[in-house]
Protein backbone atom coordinates (compact mmCIF):
# COMPACT_ATOMS: atom_id res chain seq x y z
CA UNK A 1 0.00 0.00 0.00
CA UNK A 2 1.38 3.89 -0.80
CA UNK A 3 0.41 7.10 -0.61
CA UNK A 4 -2.38 7.41 -2.52
CA UNK A 5 -3.73 11.05 -4.13
CA UNK A 6 -6.82 12.05 -5.60
CA UNK A 7 -7.07 15.46 -6.87
CA UNK A 8 -10.91 16.74 -7.43
CA UNK A 9 -10.67 19.52 -10.26
CA UNK A 10 -12.76 20.36 -13.23
CA UNK A 11 -9.25 19.95 -15.23
CA UNK A 12 -8.30 16.29 -14.54
CA UNK A 13 -5.45 16.62 -17.89
CA UNK A 14 -3.58 19.39 -15.89
CA UNK A 15 -2.32 16.05 -14.05
CA UNK A 16 0.38 14.69 -13.08
CA UNK A 17 1.56 17.96 -15.08
CA UNK A 18 4.87 19.10 -13.26
CA UNK A 19 4.67 15.73 -11.11
CA UNK A 20 5.30 12.97 -13.92
CA UNK A 21 9.12 14.61 -14.38
CA UNK A 22 11.92 14.49 -11.70
CA UNK A 23 12.02 12.63 -8.74
CA UNK A 24 8.32 12.96 -8.45
CA UNK A 25 7.76 11.13 -11.76
CA UNK A 26 10.12 8.60 -11.14
CA UNK A 27 8.25 7.87 -7.84
CA UNK A 28 4.85 7.52 -9.93
CA UNK A 29 6.53 5.13 -11.96
CA UNK A 30 8.26 3.36 -8.92
CA UNK A 31 4.73 2.84 -6.99
CA UNK A 32 5.82 4.93 -4.07
CA UNK A 33 2.75 7.20 -4.60
CA UNK A 34 -0.32 7.19 -6.66
CA UNK A 35 -2.37 9.67 -8.32
CA UNK A 36 -6.04 10.06 -9.62
CA UNK A 37 -8.72 12.67 -10.33
CA UNK A 38 -12.05 12.55 -10.00
CA UNK A 39 -13.80 15.23 -12.79
CA UNK A 40 -15.78 17.04 -11.12
CA UNK A 41 -18.21 17.76 -13.97
CA UNK A 42 -19.59 14.35 -13.84
CA UNK A 43 -21.19 14.75 -10.77
CA UNK A 44 -23.55 17.72 -12.26
CA UNK A 45 -27.04 17.03 -11.59
CA UNK A 46 -28.77 18.79 -15.15
CA UNK A 47 -28.53 18.48 -18.90
CA UNK A 48 -26.14 21.23 -19.51
CA UNK A 49 -23.69 19.56 -17.12
CA UNK A 50 -23.90 22.58 -14.95
CA UNK A 51 -21.28 22.96 -11.89
CA UNK A 52 -21.63 26.47 -11.05
CA UNK A 53 -24.19 29.22 -10.04
CA UNK A 54 -24.08 32.73 -8.83
CA UNK A 55 -23.64 33.99 -5.73
CA UNK A 56 -26.41 34.53 -2.73
CA UNK A 57 -25.74 38.22 -1.67
CA UNK A 58 -24.80 39.27 -5.27
CA UNK A 59 -21.05 40.12 -6.41
CA UNK A 60 -18.85 39.12 -9.41
CA UNK A 61 -18.28 35.40 -10.92
CA UNK A 62 -19.60 32.22 -10.07
CA UNK A 63 -19.85 29.64 -6.95
CA UNK A 64 -18.94 25.86 -7.99
CA UNK A 65 -22.35 24.22 -6.07
CA UNK A 66 -22.46 22.18 -3.26
CA UNK A 67 -24.49 19.17 -4.51
CA UNK A 68 -22.11 18.53 -7.43
CA UNK A 69 -18.96 19.28 -5.17
CA UNK A 70 -20.64 16.73 -2.68
CA UNK A 71 -20.65 14.25 -5.25
CA UNK A 72 -17.06 14.16 -6.33
CA UNK A 73 -15.95 13.74 -3.31
CA UNK A 74 -18.19 11.34 -2.25
CA UNK A 75 -16.31 9.44 -5.26
CA UNK A 76 -13.02 10.86 -4.03
CA UNK A 77 -13.51 9.18 -0.92
CA UNK A 78 -14.73 5.67 -2.17
CA UNK A 79 -11.21 5.73 -4.16
CA UNK A 80 -8.90 5.61 -0.92
CA UNK A 81 -8.46 4.15 2.18
CA UNK A 82 -10.17 5.51 5.05
CA UNK A 83 -8.91 8.11 7.19
CA UNK A 84 -7.32 10.61 4.11
CA UNK A 85 -7.33 14.11 5.49
CA UNK A 86 -9.56 16.43 2.69
CA UNK A 87 -7.80 19.68 1.52
CA UNK A 88 -9.41 22.88 -0.43
CA UNK A 89 -6.90 24.92 -2.50
CA UNK A 90 -7.83 28.23 -1.68
CA UNK A 91 -6.16 31.96 -1.52
CA UNK A 92 -8.48 32.42 1.68
CA UNK A 93 -6.43 29.03 2.85
CA UNK A 94 -3.96 28.63 5.74
CA UNK A 95 -0.60 29.45 4.27
CA UNK A 96 1.56 26.08 3.27
CA UNK A 97 4.60 25.47 5.34
CA UNK A 98 7.61 23.05 5.83
CA UNK A 99 5.40 21.90 8.95
CA UNK A 100 2.06 20.96 7.24
CA UNK A 101 4.19 19.62 4.51
CA UNK A 102 5.66 16.91 6.90
CA UNK A 103 2.32 16.10 8.53
CA UNK A 104 0.61 15.34 5.70
CA UNK A 105 3.13 13.26 4.16
CA UNK A 106 3.38 11.34 7.42
CA UNK A 107 -0.22 10.10 6.66
CA UNK A 108 0.31 7.05 5.15
CA UNK A 109 -3.04 6.64 3.58
CA UNK A 110 -2.57 9.62 1.49
CA UNK A 111 -4.54 12.67 0.56
CA UNK A 112 -7.86 14.18 -1.09
CA UNK A 113 -6.97 17.31 -2.94
CA UNK A 114 -10.04 19.70 -4.25
CA UNK A 115 -9.18 22.42 -6.53
CA UNK A 116 -11.39 25.47 -6.68
CA UNK A 117 -12.20 27.30 -9.52
CA UNK A 118 -14.68 30.36 -10.08
CA UNK A 119 -14.79 32.72 -7.17
CA UNK A 120 -14.43 29.29 -5.44
CA UNK A 121 -17.01 26.63 -3.94
CA UNK A 122 -20.19 27.22 -1.66
CA UNK A 123 -18.51 27.10 1.74
CA UNK A 124 -21.46 24.44 3.29
CA UNK A 125 -19.31 21.66 1.97
CA UNK A 126 -16.09 22.42 2.82
CA UNK A 127 -17.56 22.90 6.55
CA UNK A 128 -19.64 19.47 5.76
CA UNK A 129 -16.43 17.79 5.35
CA UNK A 130 -14.13 19.47 7.84
CA UNK A 131 -11.70 20.07 4.72
CA UNK A 132 -8.08 21.98 5.62
CA UNK A 133 -8.05 25.50 3.95
CA UNK A 134 -4.49 26.19 2.32
CA UNK A 135 -3.32 28.51 0.28
CA UNK A 136 0.58 28.20 -1.20
CA UNK A 137 0.71 32.23 -0.88
CA UNK A 138 -0.36 35.48 -1.02
CA UNK A 139 -1.19 36.41 -4.77
CA UNK A 140 -4.14 35.29 -6.91
CA UNK A 141 -4.26 32.11 -9.13
CA UNK A 142 -6.73 31.07 -11.63
CA UNK A 143 -7.52 27.97 -9.59
CA UNK A 144 -6.24 25.29 -7.09
CA UNK A 145 -4.64 22.83 -9.77
CA UNK A 146 -1.44 24.27 -9.99
CA UNK A 147 -1.23 25.10 -5.81
CA UNK A 148 -2.38 20.97 -5.71
CA UNK A 149 0.77 20.11 -7.80
CA UNK A 150 2.90 21.97 -5.35
CA UNK A 151 1.44 20.31 -3.04
CA UNK A 152 2.18 17.35 -3.67
CA UNK A 153 5.54 17.83 -4.92
CA UNK A 154 6.03 19.20 -1.68
CA UNK A 155 4.80 16.40 0.27
CA UNK A 156 6.24 13.43 -1.98
CA UNK A 157 9.68 13.99 -2.03
CA UNK A 158 9.33 13.64 1.93
CA UNK A 159 7.82 9.99 1.58
CA UNK A 160 10.22 6.99 2.47
CA UNK A 161 12.81 6.49 -0.70
CA UNK A 162 11.79 9.23 -2.51
CA UNK A 163 14.96 11.64 -1.93
CA UNK A 164 18.50 9.74 -2.14
CA UNK A 165 20.32 11.38 -0.02
CA UNK A 166 18.47 11.93 3.28
CA UNK A 167 21.70 14.54 4.65
CA UNK A 168 20.05 16.82 2.03
CA UNK A 169 16.68 16.94 3.66
CA UNK A 170 18.29 17.69 6.77
CA UNK A 171 20.34 20.27 5.79
CA UNK A 172 17.79 22.49 4.08
CA UNK A 173 15.82 25.59 4.69
CA UNK A 174 12.99 25.93 6.38
CA UNK A 175 13.79 22.20 7.92
CA UNK A 176 16.80 24.57 10.05
CA UNK A 177 14.28 27.67 10.57
CA UNK A 178 17.08 29.29 8.22
CA UNK A 179 17.26 30.18 4.16
CA UNK A 180 19.74 27.94 2.55
CA UNK A 181 23.56 29.54 2.49
CA UNK A 182 24.85 30.06 -1.66
CA UNK A 183 26.10 27.47 -3.64
CA UNK A 184 29.22 26.91 -6.06
CA UNK A 185 30.97 24.84 -8.49
CA UNK A 186 33.14 24.77 -11.16
CA UNK A 187 34.53 26.43 -13.03
CA UNK A 188 36.60 28.78 -10.54
CA UNK A 189 37.03 31.95 -11.88
CA UNK A 190 33.47 32.70 -14.36
CA UNK A 191 33.54 35.89 -16.04
CA UNK A 192 35.90 37.20 -13.16
CA UNK A 193 34.04 36.27 -10.51
CA UNK A 194 35.86 34.02 -8.14
CA UNK A 195 34.53 31.43 -5.86
CA UNK A 196 34.71 32.19 -2.30
CA UNK A 197 38.44 31.13 -1.08
CA UNK A 198 37.14 29.76 1.95
CA UNK A 199 35.02 26.81 -0.26
CA UNK A 200 39.02 26.32 -1.56
CA UNK A 201 40.69 25.45 1.69
CA UNK A 202 39.71 22.34 2.83
CA UNK A 203 39.27 23.40 6.50
CA UNK A 204 35.42 21.77 6.99
CA UNK A 205 35.30 23.29 10.26
CA UNK A 206 36.37 26.68 8.58
CA UNK A 207 33.48 25.93 5.77
CA UNK A 208 30.42 25.05 7.89
CA UNK A 209 31.25 28.65 9.90
CA UNK A 210 31.20 30.53 6.80
CA UNK A 211 28.05 28.94 5.46
CA UNK A 212 26.04 29.36 8.78
CA UNK A 213 27.46 33.16 8.91
CA UNK A 214 26.15 33.21 5.17
CA UNK A 215 22.88 31.28 5.59
CA UNK A 216 21.97 33.73 8.94
CA UNK A 217 23.02 37.17 6.71
CA UNK A 218 20.46 36.11 4.30
CA UNK A 219 17.56 34.93 6.57
CA UNK A 220 18.29 38.82 8.32
CA UNK A 221 17.91 40.70 5.20
CA UNK A 222 15.40 39.10 3.43
CA UNK A 223 13.26 37.62 5.54
CA UNK A 224 12.68 39.33 8.83
CA UNK A 225 10.04 37.12 10.04
CA UNK A 226 12.36 33.85 9.74
CA UNK A 227 14.94 35.22 11.52
CA UNK A 228 12.82 36.39 14.39
CA UNK A 229 11.67 32.79 14.90
CA UNK A 230 15.06 31.34 14.46
CA UNK A 231 16.31 34.04 17.23
CA UNK A 232 13.14 33.23 19.69
CA UNK A 233 14.26 28.79 18.97
CA UNK A 234 17.91 29.58 19.72
CA UNK A 235 17.07 30.92 23.65
CL1 LIG B 1 -4.61 27.47 -3.22
N1 LIG B 1 -5.70 28.95 -5.11
C1 LIG B 1 -5.75 30.05 -5.88
N2 LIG B 1 -6.71 30.13 -6.81
N3 LIG B 1 -4.93 31.08 -5.76
C2 LIG B 1 -3.97 30.96 -4.84
C3 LIG B 1 -3.84 29.85 -4.01
C4 LIG B 1 -4.74 28.84 -4.17
N4 LIG B 1 -2.81 30.04 -3.17
C5 LIG B 1 -2.32 31.24 -3.49
N5 LIG B 1 -3.03 31.81 -4.47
Amino acid sequence: MSFHATVVTLFPEMFPGGLSHSLTGKALIDGKWTLDTVQVRDYAQDKHHTVDDTPYGGGAGMVMKPDVVHGALEAAVSQGTPGRRMIYLTPRGKPLSQAMVRNYAANDNGLILLCGRYEGVDHRVIEHWQMDEVSIGDYVLTGGELPAQILLDAVVRLLPDVLGNKESLEDESFELGILEYPQYTKPQNWKNKIVPGVLLSGDHQKIANWRQEEAERITRERRPDLWQAFLKSRD
